[in-house]
């Protein structure tokens, strides 16, 4: 045909709609010439049947243009009774409303920024924009505002054209994915029960959504992973019914054309001491009460050797409490079949299931072990096992031999000089060996679910991704412990994280550009963090140092801190001989320091992995097999000193996430009775104030939140002011002219660097898309004119 040798179209065109860059250039450059030109906006259907190249190349009747009505039609039906509904619940007018964005108050202070939050959460309009940041307050009751129909209302649009939502700066982050090839990351933060799982457990829904791909079998997958892992690392705390005790970093893969192909969990610092103790008031992971309920239902308990009256020490917190919930209620035992189905639709086999579940009972039941003090005249410190029943059930669990398990958990090994000598547990010290030896196999029961599910749910084919941070919030209970301080200095992380992007590196650019701009002032938590991981003297390291001396206590670690830590940001009050204060930027919190240094050492006795490992449970061997060489105990040893440690994980995390163009949301709870509707003006304005609410909308009112190199948005953009087949330089003429043709204002041009508004980059966006979505339909047609 004359326009396929004149353009040389490919020969097979591939199936799915292209992005006119991917077509060949001759071709590109008519589509570009021939629209861009003559239709200023979107054509319609209408209009594009009435342009003359149509009309002279074809004149016939086109199948593709009545599906293509059909589908605009029906976006449009579902977009607006969606949109009504909203509208309707809310009283929010269809159209923009100012209101949406704190950015827009004129007067900017704490108080009208608490007035209008509070004014909106009075409206049920829990999410209001700062720029580009995205505020969610925690609504605490269910909101019939994450349907399907909103998802197909946030698609694509300009994001005036809806209240804000969660929904909206997901699309924006795969947008900015799929228009730009570039990785993206979605930073939630926001204290304990603000609402950060929730908030990604929405994104990954939305996402999901958009990257439509034809395999729906993969869609399921994805949707059943959150609800997996967090069976497995989710519990219940004095704040939070169901509080993240790990952190977790999500990351959905989609190939160049947006379709989801795969997903990556990475999982930070688990709480594994739950497994062996909770506070007051607070529970084990979930799963193991769904597997006690669950297999209680089923009359299965006495095949895992659990008793049907009493439920295992491990998750009997409040004596009795637990049994009546599981006889009375069943929701656990629910619970127990939705997470069977997960491993189900993800893949993993029976065996391997079978074999997860043994463990977890194996767990419980080893918890069910104690030791009493042998008292013959001259070893008061040996320890026995009064009850062997419990011994034999854990170890028929857990397919190992009792005998051995016995010995592991009241003696040890000792190497001196290239002889063993085997040396006898105290009663504390053979507790202390068993309850190690429970929290290691749950941590590495979940790491291994964790990559379980990575390789079930890994792509080789190369493409982008979305990663969807959501860790642990900052928490202050009445008595904190280790975990507290690992899962706060985190936070501290993120916070840095956050004010490195809104403010720091904004300003500096400012500088080096030579641009005018105000600076903001803001809380730098640098100090803070420095004190906590500087090396030699920060806080972790001088921990891990006393952790290596074995005289040590958590006494002299406290002084060691004390005499070592002098700045405003640690305090010791007088009178409380183990406790320390932090001030952190979230608050002051009060550390007990009782147990820290055995909880940093996280050791594992050699004894017990050696036991471990003739397991007659593949699974169970597999979990313990790594880091043991053929070299012997003692170098094994030292390997395990090595893995522990985990501490600075998440720098190392934040640190990879730099690449990814990264999307803030932050979530902010609304008060401490988990009550909807209820708004205390007090916990809102401190969140607002340690999270530097007011400055960031300050920042992002005064200044330029895109910094875009000459030669970068050159590319992105030339499509706006240059014909498709051009390659313009990327200098600062050429965007100029792409600047002024796109009709905008208040931008600046830097040195090396166009400096844009938060809202110039959807504009710029919009207009891009639309230039390329006139020359996809325009394909279309074409298309489906040349059969
Ligand atoms: V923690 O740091 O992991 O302890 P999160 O993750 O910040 O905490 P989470 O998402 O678990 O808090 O939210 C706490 C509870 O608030 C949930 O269990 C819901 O009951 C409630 N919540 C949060 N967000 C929403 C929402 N968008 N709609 C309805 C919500 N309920
Ligand atoms: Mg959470």
């Amino acid at each position: 045909h004359p326009v396929k040798t004149l353009f040389k179209i490919p020969r097979n065109p591939p199936p799915t709609l292209l992005h006119p860059e991917k077509w060949c250039r001759g071709f590109n450059h008519f589509i570009s010439q021939c629209l861009i030109k003559d239709f200023e906006q979107r054509p319609s259907v209408t209009h594009l049947l009435e342009h003359p190249f149509i009309k002279q190349v074809h004149g016939k009747e086109m199948s593709l243009q009545k599906q293509l009505a059909e589908l605009i039609q029906e976006q449009q039906q579902l977009g607006s009774t969606a949109k009504t509904r909203y509208c309707t619940r809310s009283c929010i007018a269809d159209k923009f409303s100012l209101d949406d964005d704190l950015v827009n108050l004129e007067v900017l202070n704490e108080d009208t920024i608490i007035h209008q939050l509070q004014k909106r959460y009075a409206d049920l309009q829990i999410y209001t924009y700062v720029g580009d940041i995205l505020i969610a307050l925690n609504p605490f009751q269910n909101l019939s505002i994450y349907s399907p129909q909103f998802s197909k209302l946030y698609h694509g649009v300009k994001r005036s054209s809806n209240p804000p939502h969660i929904f909206a700066s997901a699309d924006a982050a795969y947008q900015s994915m799929v228009t730009f090839s570039k990785d993206q990351c979605i930073i939630i933060s926001g204290e304990s029960g603000a609402g950060k799982t929730e908030s990604a457990h929405l994104i990954v829904q939305h996402l999901t959504f958009l990257g439509k791909a034809n395999n729906r079998a993969l869609r399921e997958k994805i949707l059943q992973v959150n609800p997996l892992v967090e069976a497995f690392g989710n519990a219940c705390t004095a704040i939070n019914d169901n509080s993240s005790r790990f952190g977790k970093y999500l990351e959905m893969m989609f190939t160049p054309t947006g379709a989801v192909m795969g997903a990556k969990i990475s999982e930070y610092l688990l709480e594994k001491s739950r497994v062996i103790k909770q506070a007051v008031g607070e529970k084990n992971f979930h799963i193991f009460y769904y597997i006690y309920a669950g297999l209680y239902h089923q009359k299965k308990l006495s095949e895992y050797r659990l008793p049907d009256k009493k439920p295992p020490r491990y998750i009997d917190n409040e004596t009795g409490r637990v049994m009546h919930d599981i006889v009375t209620k069943d929701s656990y035992g629910r619970q127990f079949e939705a997470i069977q189905h997960c491993f189900r639709i993800i893949g993993f086999t029976d065996e391997e299931v079978y074999s997860v579940y043994r463990i977890l009972t194996g767990i419980l039941n080893t918890g069910n072990i104690e030791f009493a003090a042998i008292s013959s005249q001259h070893q008061t410190d040996k320890s026995e096992v009064p009850n062997p029943e419990a011994l034999d059930n854990a170890a028929a669990l857990l397919s190992i031999g009792s005998e051995e398990l016995q010995e592991a958990l009241t003696s040890h090994c000792v190497v001196t000089r290239g002889e063993t000598i085997i040396r006898m547990n105290t009663v504390d010290k053979a507790a202390d060996v068993r309850d190690a030896m429970s929290k290691a196999l749950y941590g590495r029961l979940f790491s291994w679910i964790v990559n379980r599910i990575n390789t079930l749910l890994h792509n080789a084919e190369s493409g982008m991704n979305v990663g969807i941070l959501d860790i642990f919030g900052f928490e202050n209970f009445a008595r904190n412990s280790f975990e507290q301080l690992c899962i706060n200095i985190a936070n501290e992380q993120i916070q840095f994280y956050f004010n490195q992007h809104i403010f720091a590196l904004e300003q500096m650019e400012y500088q080096s550009e030579g641009i005018d701009a105000t600076t903001v002032e803001y809380e730098d938590n640098r100090p803070l963090l420095d004190m906590f991981l500087q090396k030699p003297m920060g806080l972790l390291s001088l921990l891990d140092e006393e952790s290596r001396f074995p005289q040590a206590t958590d006494l002299t670690l406290v002084d060691k801190f004390e005499d070592n830590l002098r700045c405003k940001y640690f305090w010791r009050p007088k009178g409380v001989e183990l406790s320390f204060g932090i001030q952190h930027y979230a608050g002051k919190v009060l550390y007990d320091a009782s147990a820290f240094l055995e909880k940093n050492r996280d050791t594992l006795p050699a004894d017990i992995v050696v036991v471990l490992r003739t397991s007659e449970n593949k699974l169970l061997q597999q979990l313990f097999s790594s880091p043991l060489t053929k070299t012997g105990m003692f170098l094994f040893l030292k390997q395990v000193q090595k893995l522990k440690l985990k501490q600075y994980s998440l720098m190392d995390l934040l640190s990879k996430m730099v690449v990814g163009q990264p999307h803030f949301i932050r979530c902010i709870k609304p008060n401490d009775d988990r009550e909807a509707l209820m708004f205390s003006h007090e916990r809102v304005l401190l969140q607002l104030r340690y999270t530097g609410i007011l400055e960031t909308v300050k920042i992002r009112q005064k200044g330029y939140s895109h910094r875009i190199l000459f030669e970068e948005f050159v590319k992105r953009y030339y499509y706006l002011a240059f014909k498709a087949h051009e390659t313009p330089l990327g200098s600062r003429e050429n965007c100029l002219a792409i600047l002024e043709k796109s009709k905008l204002d208040n931008w600046v041009l830097g040195k090396t660097k166009v400096f844009l508004k938060y809202y110039h980059i959807e504009q710029l966006n919009l207009f891009l898309r639309e230039v390329i979505g006139r020359v996809v339909v325009m394909q279309a047609y074409i298309k489906g004119w040349l059969g």
